[in-house]
């Protein structure tokens, strides 16, 4: 799904589900990220963005003591009711998307947020499904943002992503980095944010692309394995950094620069797990570089170190797969286009390139006909539209 989700439409369905007129209606985007892949959790920096499509919400409070949880999106599951107080509310339930805003409510109480009463909402996302542009991430910081305006709840952003990671990592048990919640909460728009995962330190870069628009390229492949296979790397970058620290004082591999690195290579033991590392060290430096090329306007050079991304995502950390690779290097040889990645997890999801305005019909013209050719289904292609962070949405205020 990427069509555009109005207030009208968000009434419309609460009004379907719950019988009422909702009270307010909410929005919190998804992410795609320009690069610094895979290492947020090797303390180095990310340089995503967020975006315009996301997870969307309209909210009545209720009287009593439950949550009353209904997304269109999974709309086979119906109404779902969590009861505050009770032990249900504590636990994971199988794959159950009430998982997300289950968690964040959760841990928001066990961290002292006075909620003792309910509320009915309805929920949209118009994120493409299991695409790798943080659908959970979207919907964990909408359920924030609604928890901290309906209960007057006084939340610094950066605990908001805190716990947003604290569902995935322990509630969920995806042992994912920081970068998208940061993303999504933090997201500014026509701004990148430039954070250093290992400080905590960020900034809003304007993201100037001169006539050119970022594409988001859809391989249509689930990311059914990327889950285990992302805990897998995490380790095998950790493994890596243990090996390190037999010779080097150093904390993390975002510490190491390419030099540094190159000098104490001999102490990791295996060849996956210096790919792995090598990975984690040079792109963290990439990131620091395409922050400079763009800052200077030196597009043609930011363009080139997307590409270098992918190709270290594709041979050294070794997450890409025949459909990512398939739209990054078709995107390559087209006219107009400075550079193309995947984007997030790997495997499946998404990729993004860096399109020249005027070629972006022939563009997704070309790369979907190869794409198909090669793949045998088609790729989806969206313009990103960068966006700010969660937001309540007001009637007549929205874009
Ligand atoms: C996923 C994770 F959730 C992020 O934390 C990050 O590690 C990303 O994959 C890879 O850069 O989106």
């Amino acid at each position: 799904m990427s069509t555009k989700i109005s207030i009208e439409t968000l009434e419309n369905g609460y009004k379907a589900i719950f019988k009422e007129q909702p009270a307010r209606f909410y929005f919190a985007p998804g992410r795609i990220n320009l690069i610094g892949e895979h290492t947020d959790y090797n303390g180095g920096r990310v340089f995503p963005c967020a975006i315009s499509l996301g997870t969307f919400a309209a909210v009545k409070p209720r009287t009593d003591n439950e949550f009353h949880l209904y997304s269109e999106n999974f709309a086979e599951q119906g109404i779902q009711v969590l009861t505050l107080g009770t032990a249900e509310i504590q636990e994971k339930v199988g794959n159950l998307w009430t998982n997300y805003p289950k968690g964040m409510l959760h841990y928001l109480i066990e961290t002292g947020a006075k909620i003792t009463t309910g509320l009915d909402v309805y929920i949209v996302g118009n994120l493409p499904d299991g695409a790798g542009l943080s659908s959970s991430a979207s919907l964990e910081m909408l359920f924030g943002k609604i928890l901290q305006d309906e209960f007057h709840l006084q939340i610094e952003p950066i605990d908001m992503v805190k716990q947003g990671v604290k569902v995935e990592n322990q509630f969920i048990g995806l042992n994912s980095g920081i970068m998208d919640q940061f993303a999504v909460e933090m997201g500014k728009k026509d701004n990148a944010v430039l954070l250093d995962t290992n400080t905590l330190k960020y900034e809003h870069v304007p993201l100037k692309l001169g006539n050119h628009v970022i594409i988001i390229m859809n391989t249509n492949k689930r990311r059914e394995l990327a889950d285990s296979k992302y805990n897998e790397h995490r380790q095998e970058c950790d493994e890596a950094l243990k090996q390190l620290q037999t010779g080097i004082d150093v904390s993390t591999l975002g510490a190491l620069n390419k030099e540094t690195f190159d000098e104490y290579a001999y102490l990791i033991q295996s060849e996956p797990l210096l790919k792995r590392a090598r990975h984690a060290v040079f792109e963290n430096q990439r990131v620091g570089e395409a922050m400079s090329a763009l800052k200077n306007q030196d597009l043609a050079k930011f363009g080139r170190l997307v590409n270098a991304s992918h190709m270290s995502l594709q041979y050294d950390f070794e997450v890409t797969g025949k459909e990512l690779d398939t739209l990054a290097h078709t995107a390559w040889q087209q006219p107009g286009v400075l550079g193309a990645r995947m984007i997030g997890g790997g495997y499946g999801g998404c990729a993004i390139a860096l399109v020249e305005k005027n070629q972006v019909e022939n563009f997704e013209v070309n790369v979907g006909k190869v794409y198909k050719e090669k793949i045998g289904y088609a790729a989806d292609f969206y313009v990103a539209e960068i966006a700010d962070g969660p937001t309540q949405l007001q009637r007549g205020n929205q874009d």
